[in-house]
């Protein structure tokens, strides 16, 4: 018979709890905890600008649970009257190019004007890795404790367009909370700038000088979209290539058609470190909000940008209705492997699957 092994720890005889914990107290925190706030009380609390109650509407907005959604949708409803009214602005730029410490500077000069300031991010990252940019309050020290700003790390998402649509839902919720100027991040990666881009007022484009960078904005067609252009990190011996760098770009920039907002793109230096510049832009986008709303293009554009959304959400929804139906992931199997014997066209292929 095989020797019983002995553990090297003694073992003690088990050990009941005591009753040191009061039963009827923690079933009360445990009804506390349970019961729902009721939607019309969270949407009075945001309209008095109660950030907890802001924060637990867009939990609502971002999570996966349907009944969760449809609070959501009862609440972005309820909040709509109240929105519109702030500057959004949207900021992009490489990795490492310094926009989280450009916005901690650009925030707290708001808030020193008495803005308010919410700050939300499109991380593109985030939708493959479920992370989030929340590393980023760390550049952001000051802004975080600032009690005039919020700031809110991305949604995480399966797709980009799952993101934005949050992120579009978020900016009505901090608006009906009286945020002033709503600040969107994104890192110029992928398609992220052009999601941006159609749900802001203002799009600020951060540039370094030289590194080969000011080419590849040329070339991806990003500087188009860009009210401005800020080259930062013009400081210490970058001073005198950030400056040949500013002349670069607005030569390109005059190669550009004029924009139907009649608005001519402005190119700035700053750093973000030392603080220099960086009042500068803000001057530049109030520049941009009087020349576009006195000719109604701040208006227009938004108009067209909730056209836009919708034609993009019907496409998200109808894409994933389809894609997520067993009969078409079964089906579109099947069809793969039809084409990787080459017995099928992928156009033969695809109408079978719309008309199943
Ligand atoms: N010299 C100088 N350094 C700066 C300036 N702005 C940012 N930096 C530094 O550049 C580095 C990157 O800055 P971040 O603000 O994290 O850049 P980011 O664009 O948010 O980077 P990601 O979040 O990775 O996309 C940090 O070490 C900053 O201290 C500036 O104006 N001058
Ligand atoms: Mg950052």
């Amino acid at each position: 018979m095989a020797k019983q092994k002995k553990s090297a720890l003694s073992e003690q005889k088990g050990v009941s709890q005591s009753e040191i914990t009061n039963i009827s107290s923690i079933n009360q925190i445990k009804k506390k905890r349970l019961k729902k706030i009721s939607n019309n009380t969270l949407v009075s609390a945001i309209l008095k600008k109660d950030i907890t109650a802001l924060s637990k509407a867009i939990t609502l907005i971002e999570s996966k649970n349907p009944k969760h959604s449809n609070d959501a949708k009862a609440i972005i409803k309820s909040c709509l009257p109240h929105a519109n009214k702030s500057i959004r602005i949207g900021i992009t730029g490489v990795p490492g190019v310094g926009k989280s410490t450009f916005i901690e500077s650009f925030g707290m000069h708001l808030t020193s004007l008495g803005k308010r300031v919410a700050v939300l991010a499109i991380d593109p990252s985030s939708t493959i890795t479920k992370g989030s940019i929340l590393g980023d309050k760390t550049r952001m020290e000051s802004l975080v404790k600032d009690k005039n700003a919020f700031i809110r790390p991305s949604a995480s998402g399966d797709s980009l367009g799952g993101v934005a649509r949050k992120t579009r839902e978020t900016i009505i919720l901090c608006e009906a909370a009286g945020f002033d100027v709503i600040i969107i991040e994104t890192v110029g990666v992928g398609q992220s700038e052009t999601t941006v881009h159609s749900m802001v007022d203002f799009f600020l484009l951060l540039k370094l000088a030289g590194a080969g960078d000011e080419l590849q904005g040329i070339k991806r067609g990003i500087i188009e979209l860009a009210d401005a252009i800020a080259i930062n990190k013009a400081d210490g011996d970058n001073i005198k290539r950030a400056k040949l760098a500013k002349v670069d770009f607005n030569r390109a920039l005059h190669l550009y058609p004029e924009k139907s907002s009649n608005w001519q793109p402005k190119v700035t230096l700053c750093s973000a470190l030392n603080n220099d510049g960086v009042s500068d832009i803000w001057e530049i986008v109030l520049s941009y909000v009087e020349t576009t709303s006195a000719n109604n293009y701040f208006n227009k554009k938004r108009q067209e940008q909730n056209k836009f959304w919708l034609i993009q959400t019907i496409e998200e929804q109808l894409k994933s209705d389809f894609f997520n139906k067993s009969t078409i992931k079964k089906a579109l199997t099947e069809q793969l492997e039809l084409i990787d014997r080459n017995e099928t066209t992928p156009f033969a292929a695809a109408d079978y699957l719309l008309s199943l």
